[in-house]
Parts: C-alpha cells; structure tokens; sequence
C-alpha cells in the first residue's frame, strides 16, 4: 500500500517542478516513475527488500535514493521543502482542465490565487481577464474547467478504487478474527466510477477488526470508528467504509449494501407479493416475524424461486426480468480469456520488451499474445517508421519458431488519420496479422465527419479490430460523439471487432455500449493495451465492463483458442 503513496508524493513533485518551471525531461521522469509504482501495488516492497527497484521501467539512481527514504522514514525531506515553497492548494490549481503551470503561477503571482475556490471567485468577477494574455473566453474555459473537476471529483476511477479496496479485504483477511470479508457497493456492482468503497465483514472481534483498519498505513484520516461501522480517508482521498455485522445477516447485509438501490427496491417488491420481508438483517416472514434466510446472499434469491444474479448485472436495467424468465446471460469470466491483442512494447513508447511482455502472458496462462506498437505518424508514442515494423515482423516471425504452445501475433495500432485513411499502406498493412485501428488526434470533429472517418476506416479489409472506440478518458475527456449504431453495423458486415480498451482511464466501450454491440452481433475484444507488464492485470478491469454489459464468452473474441483466432482475423 505504501507504493500509493509513494506514488502520490512522486505526483505532487512533478506538479510543483512544473509550477517551478523546471525541466521538463525531469518532470516527466516524476510521471512516468508514478505510473509505474501505482501499478505495482503491494510488491514495491518486495523490490525494495531484494534491492531490484532498478527493474522497474523508469526508477533511476535518485528515484531509487527517494523510495528509500520514504520507507525508511515514513517521509521525504525534498517533498517537505518543495512543499514549504509552493502550497500544496496551488498546486490542486493544475488539476482544473485548462490549467497549466504558467497560468497557475501567473495567477498566483499576480492575484495571490492559492486554491480553486479563490480562482473561481476571481473568474465570476472577471478579475483574471484584466491580466495579460487571458482573455474572456479564457476565464470562461477556467469556469467550466472548475465545474467539470468539481463533478470529477466526486468519483473516482474502477481502476483506481479496485485496487485499493483489494488491498484492503487482503490485509483485513489476514486477521483470524475476521470470518467473512466482501466488497460491497458500486465497487462490487464494477461500475466505472466510484463515490466511495464499501467493504462489509463478519468478526468475532469488531474493536480489533475496527482498529486494523483504522491503522492501515494508506489512511491519512479517521472519519468515524464505532463497533459497526468506521469510515476513512486514503491517501489518495478516497472515502472507505467498513461494516461489521453479525454472522446470520451476512448475506442479507452483503445484499443491502451491494445494491443498487433501484435493484434492490425491485427485489424487495417480489418479496412483498410472497408475504415476505427483506431488509439488510435477514428474510422474514411478514405474518410471523420469524427469519427465514440471511446468512448467504443466494438463500434471498432462491427463496424468491429466482436465479442468483451476479453483482454487476444489480442495476435494474433488466436483469430482474430477464431473472423470472430465466434467460440471464452466462457472463464471461478472467479465467477464460486466452490472450491480449494489443499491448506496446520498448520498440514504441511501452517500458518493457516484447519477451518481457510474453514471458508474463505466458504466466498468466496466455495462449497468445499481440505485439500492436503505434504507427508512423504517432511520433510523440514513438511510433514505428515502415522499415522499423518490417524489422519487428521479422523478429516476432523468429521468436514464434522459439515458442511451443504459444503464438505471438505481429500487429499495429494503426492511426486513423483525419480523413478516415490509415497510417501505413496496404501492403504493409497485408503482412501483419493483426491490425489494431484507432483514433488518437483531432477529434474536434462533427459527429457525422467522426462517423464517416471511422466508417471509412474499418471498412479497410486489413483492419480487424477498431480500439477504444468512443475516445473518452474518464474525469478527462468525453467521448466523441459518434453514430455507433452506423458503425456497428459496418463492422458487422466487415467482420471487426470492437474492443473494450481496460486502461483505467479508458473502460472504452462502456458497458451500454458493450450490450449494444451484442445486439448487433458484433465481437468484442478485451485489451489492455499495456505499455508495461504490470498493465497487463487491467484485463480484470476489462471483463468487468463486458460483465455489466451482459457479455457471454461467446461475445468476445479473445476467450477463444487461436485457430478460430486466426479464422476470424482472416474473414
Ligand atoms: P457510490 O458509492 O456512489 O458509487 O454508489 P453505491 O451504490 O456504492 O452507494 P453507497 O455507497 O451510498 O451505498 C452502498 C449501497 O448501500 C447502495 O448501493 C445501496 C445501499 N444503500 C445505501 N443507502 C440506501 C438507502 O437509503 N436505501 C436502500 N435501499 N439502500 C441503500
Ligand atoms: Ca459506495
Ligand atoms: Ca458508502
């Protein structure tokens, strides 16, 4: 857990290098190095105790020195003097879209701004438009900026939360007082965003349960800590509760508090008309009072002669109807994902080669593996010239004769470019096995020229599956707009995939969207589009989109084995 923080510190330095004005090579190492930590969770540590934190992508000799430090000390005397330079609620200014370092420090140069709520006063009194170089529309931008993050920061990502609240149930697991232990809540339901982590559990000592929690090293606050319930606030600024109830209720309460409401509302409905009573301590018979079920979460289902539904279909979007008729989807599963078809390498911008990528699909039980770097015209991604993705054709050709029992697939992420053509020629494009297209500029667009482009492109016979299709990046950018009926349709007759890209920030296509592709009989593939191999765990994240929209293994391409693979890449 303690690589959360590590992680935070290493976000905030950047932030305040970038206030500073100082070098951007370094400001971005500070990135970049955060990334990866965040990524690694609870084996940081482990690194650090066997003196191998240099083997992960972008930790240096003085990033290494300051990771000591913070676990040897608990604290890092640059951050502390960084800190006393530059306050920290400045530097929250540069989480407002549109709010660089400069104007940030110009604010607080010239108008003594130290955190959002004095720039939103100042840009409602059209104070910031008097100062060189902003104009109207610039303060207009900061306001709507200010309101965006405002929204933003009520939730948070899946891909954020998950993790923590894993750490959490692991750690709380280990104690032997501790029987049962579950997530509960939107984090359970795997939505994409998260208001807070519910966590529920069953203890013979409730104060010892209460007072692990609230020691954990990832709290920074105690909200409450009573012999029920105790809440608190990470590092991160993430909001945790955690509810001790009695062994008989645990299954009705791990109901309760999974929700969702409009779920759980439609399941007490069913209840009433059989004369029953649900409610977070049990089932009860409403004529008699007495209690019937509770203790598991399937007895409420079955006593209402329903099919158990899983937590990610809780939405009321259907799932009870589709219950009482029996025709609920059988969901795909993680274990049954075979392989990932887009991931990046060192040979683009990824922090790992390609055998260091394959050696981790092959342990996570992968039969296949895409290598998709980016393409010509991506130069900021390092993307590969033509010469340079014929060499790794070769290359992936020569490891594949080294490899038994699993196939490494030579692929692109192609570039849409603007007029719906592709980054590289046909005939190029004819030698791989797999191409991977994808917007990644200049989608200001209309919705009918973004439709039209991407028409265009996946109409292309050498394109197989169309990446993050809607563009959005969560708490950052919506998506673009686009007419995904025209485009599933088009993609059904040419035989492309759609994929759910599982990047935490991206969970692209949602999961509406993922239960519309369905209906149109459009594949989906689950890809994590990994630049380091840690990244490749997101595909958890990515079968929980596909779960809540209603995906069967037979949806997606990638639960199958490799010659229908190939049979499909093809078609
Ligand atoms: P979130 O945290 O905003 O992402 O969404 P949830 O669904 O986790 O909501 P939260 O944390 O407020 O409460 C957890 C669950 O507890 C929720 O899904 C259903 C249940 N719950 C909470 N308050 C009520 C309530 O007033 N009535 C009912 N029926 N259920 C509630
Ligand atoms: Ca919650
Ligand atoms: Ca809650």
């Amino acid at each position: 857990m303690i690589s959360i923080k590590i992680a935070k510190i290493f976000e905030d330095l950047a932030d305040m290098l970038e206030i500073k004005g100082e070098n951007p090579f370094r400001i971005r190492a500070y990135r970049k190095a955060a990334r990866n930590i965040r990524t690694l969770t609870n084996e940081l540590e482990k690194f650090a105790d066997e003196g191998r934190l240099d083997q992960i992508p972008g930790i240096g000799e003085g990033m290494k020195e300051k990771i000591y430090e913070i676990l040897d000390t608990g604290r890092l005397q640059f951050y502390e003097e960084l800190k006393s330079e530059i306050p920290p609620s400045l530097v929250k200014l540069l989480s407002v879209p549109g709010i660089g370092p400069k104007l940030a420090k110009k604010f607080y140069d010239e108008l003594n701004i130290r955190d959002i709520e004095q720039l939103e006063k100042m840009a409602k009194e059209h104070h910031l438009a008097g100062l060189p170089g902003i104009k109207e529309k610039t303060e207009q931008n900061i306001l709507k900026g200010i309101e965006m993050l405002k929204k933003g920061l009520e939730r948070m990502n899946l891909g954020i939360a998950l993790p923590i609240a894993n750490e959490i149930v692991d750690q709380l697991s280990k104690l032997p007082e501790v029987k049962r232990i579950s997530t509960a809540g939107s984090l359970r339901r795997r939505k994409e965003t998260i208001g807070d982590i519910d966590i529920l559990t069953t203890s013979s000592n409730s104060k010892k349960v209460m007072d692990t929690f609230i020691n954990l090293q990832l709290v920074e606050r105690v909200l409450v800590c009573g012999d029920t319930k105790s809440s608190i606030i990470t590092y991160d600024g993430i909001h945790v509760d955690l509810r001790v109830v009695e062994p008989e209720s645990y299954g009705s309460a791990l109901a309760y508090f999974t929700g969702s409401k409009a779920h759980n509302i439609r399941i007490r409905e069913i209840a009433m008309k059989n004369n029953l009573k649900i409610n977070e301590y049990g089932v009860f018979d409403e004529k008699t009072g007495m209690k019937i079920a509770g203790e598991n979460e399937e007895e409420i289902y079955q006593i209402l002669n329903l099919p158990f539904i899983a937590s990610e279909l809780r939405e009321d979007m259907g799932e009870i109807e589709a219950a009482k008729e029996n025709r609920l989807p059988t969901l795909v599963k993680l274990s049954q994902i075979k392989g990932d078809l887009h991931v990046h390498t060192t040979w683009s911008d990824g922090g790992n080669s390609i055998e260091e990528m394959l050696k981790t699909s092959q342990e996570m039980g992968y039969k296949y593996l895409a290598i998709c770097d980016h393409s010509q015209s991506l130069k900021v991604a390092g993307g590969l010239s033509e010469d340079k993705l014929l060499e790794q054709i070769e290359k992936i050709k020569e490891l594949n004769s080294k490899y038994k029992d699993f196939d490494i697939l030579a692929g692109s992420e192609v570039d849409i470019k603007a007029d719906g053509s592709l980054d590289y020629p046909d005939e190029l494009m004819k030698k791989l096995d797999i191409v991977v297209a994808a917007i990644h500029t200049r989608f200001r667009r209309s919705r009918y020229e973004m439709t039209k482009r991407i028409i265009k492109a996946i109409q292309n016979p050498h394109v197989n599956i169309l990446a993050h299709p809607t563009g959005r990046l969560l708490g950052v950018r919506d998506a673009y707009e686009v007419d995904l009926d025209e485009i599933l349709k088009v993609a059904k007759i040419n035989k492309i995939a759609l994929e759910i890209n599982a990047f935490p920030e991206r969970l692209d296509l949602n999961d509406i969207n993922c239960r519309k592709a369905k209906e149109y009989g459009v594949m989906i593939s689950i890809n994590t589009d990994s630049h380091i191999t840690n990244q490749l765990d997101y595909m958890a994240l990515g079968v929980s989109v596909a779960r809540r929209g209603w995906l069967e293994p037979k949806n997606i391409i990638n639960t199958k084995p490799i010659e229908q693979i190939i049979k499909f890449l093809k078609s």
